[in-house]
């Protein structure tokens, strides 16, 4: 079977040489010599002024929350993985849907001023596949109505835009995911990222139980270290990320050079893309549930990345109803993404979503 992502395991003597030191030191966990290596190694590959490693992206989302006092409605996005809404509502916050923008998948500036009221604190949008958003747009919105952003940036590690930054470096905050079917991973793990020194001093305490010293416990906080066998993972497979990289691009090239471009979504002018996933959209969502059925036949497994549509969550409000996400949720696929897939087994993929068109 050819799942749509494959995690990636480093060469098992490069892990070891990690692991090794942890033998040497006997130090396992709470900002451990191998927390810190990783720290100090993604901050400079991802030229970012202050990070902060965590046990996996969803609490670093529910950290920020937290650490940012957010309160009441915060305006998000439909179309992501069901984490940035859940984690909302795990600290009594309420997820208001903005409609997204049917070309980037991305929150649409257009439609977030509509759904902002006295109550609402944040904004919380997602690069999603690793598409950046309108940010510079958004930043004026959050200006102008005195709001946080916080970027759920779990799809968008080594995203760089037109401006030459990071595009972890706008808003107040970002979220990383570092799961194992991410292009960059720690196993299960995840980062904040912020420009603001005091805001990630208080997201180091908050995930320490708001222990400030042996002697001094400041606040409630719990328990989001990284331990330090996955900060062993994360180094090894950081040592290889140009390979990781140059592979998905070849796994890009080759879809777009054999798939009907008429599925292929646009590229964002922007940003970089980062060939973390591969969504294609089809007319309808009978022509892409052929074309899954398909692909499953042949023992290929697509996933529909995001489906359903989070604003028909049962569990949500249903006063809320985002068209474009809906529809768009309903007929896109994401095809196999990941460094070791081989030529042949790319041309299978392209010839049975052509032949099922
Ligand atoms: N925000 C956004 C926008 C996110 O996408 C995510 C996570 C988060 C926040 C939260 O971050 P974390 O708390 O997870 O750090 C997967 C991942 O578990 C999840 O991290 C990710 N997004 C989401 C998009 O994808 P599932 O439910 O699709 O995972 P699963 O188990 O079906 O795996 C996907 C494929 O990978 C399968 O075909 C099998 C393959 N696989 C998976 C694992 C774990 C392997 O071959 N080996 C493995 O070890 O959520």
């Amino acid at each position: 079977m050819i799942l749509v992502t494959k995690p990636y395991l480093p060469d098992r003597s490069i892990v070891e040489k990690y692991i090794n030191t942890i033998y040497e030191t006997n130090w396992l966990t709470n900002f451990g010599p191998l927390e810190h290596k990783l720290t100090q190694r993604l901050k400079d590959y991802l030229q970012v002024e202050h990070l902060l490693l965590l046990s996996n992206g969803t609490l670093a989302l529910q950290i920020l929350y937290k650490a940012l006092g957010l309160t009441g409605d915060v305006v998000t996005t439909p179309f992501s993985f069901v984490a940035t809404t859940s984690s909302l509502l795990w600290e009594n916050l309420n997820p208001v849907f903005a409609d997204i923008d049917p070309l980037s998948f991305n929150l649409s500036p257009a439609n977030i001023e509509d759904v902002i009221t006295t109550n609402t604190s944040a904004i919380l949008p997602v690069h999603v596949f690793g598409r950046s958003c309108a940010v510079n747009d958004i930043q004026k919105i959050a200006d102008k109505n005195n709001l946080q952003v916080i970027y759920d940036a779990a799809h968008a590690f080594n995203v760089t835009t037109v401006e030459n930054k990071n595009i972890l470096t706008y808003g107040d905050a970002s979220i990383l995911s570092f799961h194992a079917t991410k292009l960059f991973h720690t196993i299960e793990g995840g980062a904040i990222v912020t420009n603001d020194a005091e805001l990630i001093k208080e997201c180091k305490l908050l995930i320490n139980f708001g222990i400030a010293n042996y002697e001094e416990i400041t606040k409630p906080g719990i328990n989001g270290k990284m331990n330090e066998f996955s900060a062993a993972m994360g180094l090894a497979v950081l040592d290889s990320m140009d390979y990781i990289i140059n592979e998905r691009q070849r796994v890009d090239f080759t879809y777009r050079k054999f798939l009907p471009a008429q599925i292929i979504p646009k590229e964002l002018n922007f940003a970089n893309n980062n060939y973390s996933y591969f969504p294609v959209l089809f007319d309808s969502e009978g022509i892409c549930l052929n074309v899954k059925d398909a692909l499953l036949a042949n023992q290929i497994m697509p996933r529909r990345y995001f489906y359903p549509s989070l604003d028909n969550l049962d569990y949500i409000n249903k006063q809320q109803y985002c068209p474009v996400s809906r529809d768009i949720s309903s007929r896109i696929l994401c095809l196999p993404m990941y460094d070791s897939l081989t030529e042949l087994e790319l041309l299978k993929i392209c010839h049975v979503v052509s032949n099922a068109l």
